[in-house]
């Protein structure tokens, strides 16, 4: 069995003006594609072939960079597509709206300490909503394609919001200006999608 490059949930121009139509285009044809392809790669002919995407992280060999790589870009780009939409944005709705506010006290404190998160990560990686067994929530970042779901990483949970700060998700139309394409991610969280996750995973 081999993974598959999942289709976007959207049109590539869909979420402009917050994110442009050719960098979705590269984004999940090109990067996403080749992360996938790697994976592939990575384990044909292994014990690893019949595992689900979770238990090879969960259970990496952090010493594998290759499977460290791309096992982490497959997982990590399918959760950022759903983690975002074209009628996305705003305040959020559902049951994740209370587990943000007791959390972190309002929904501005948690949107600043994501931002800050994502903001700060130096060089390639991600930021981070995780959900703990019993519902508590955790922010945190990670480098290059870590996920909060692999060993020893520094921050743990399940994912349920994932934001891509590779300079490949934003340079074509902000350039350098990594905080205002954080500021366009939150027009467009689907919080459909983290509830589910969340009730999912807490
Ligand atoms: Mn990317």
């Amino acid at each position: 069995m081999s993974f598959t490059l999942p289709s976007l949930p959207y049109s590539n121009d869909a979420l402009t003006p917050h994110i442009d139509s050719k960098t979705m285009e590269i984004h999940h044809g090109k990067h996403h594609a080749g992360y996938t392809t790697k994976l592939n790669a990575a384990i044909e002919g292994t014990e690893l072939e019949n595992q689900s995407i979770e238990d090879i992280l969960k259970n990496l060999d952090m010493n594998n960079s290759a499977l460290r790589n791309n096992g982490g870009g497959y997982y990590n780009h399918c959760l950022f597509w759903e983690s975002m939409s074209p009628n996305g944005g705003g305040l959020p709705s559902g049951k994740i709206s209370d587990v943000i506010n007791s959390n972190f006290e309002s929904y501005n404190s948690f949107k600043t300490a994501f931002s800050d998160s994502a903001a700060n990560r130096f060089g390639s990686g991600w930021a981070w909503l995780c959900v703990h067994k019993g519902g508590n929530l955790e922010l945190c970042s990670s480098a290059n394609q870590d996920n909060p779901l692999m060993p020893g990483i520094g921050c743990g949970g399940h994912p349920i919001l994932g934001l891509d700060v590779w300079e490949h998700a934003y340079y074509l139309n902000y350039q350098n200006r990594r905080p205002d394409y954080i500021n366009a991610f939150f027009e467009l969280i689907n919080w459909t999608n983290v509830n589910k996750l969340y009730d999912l995973y807490c």
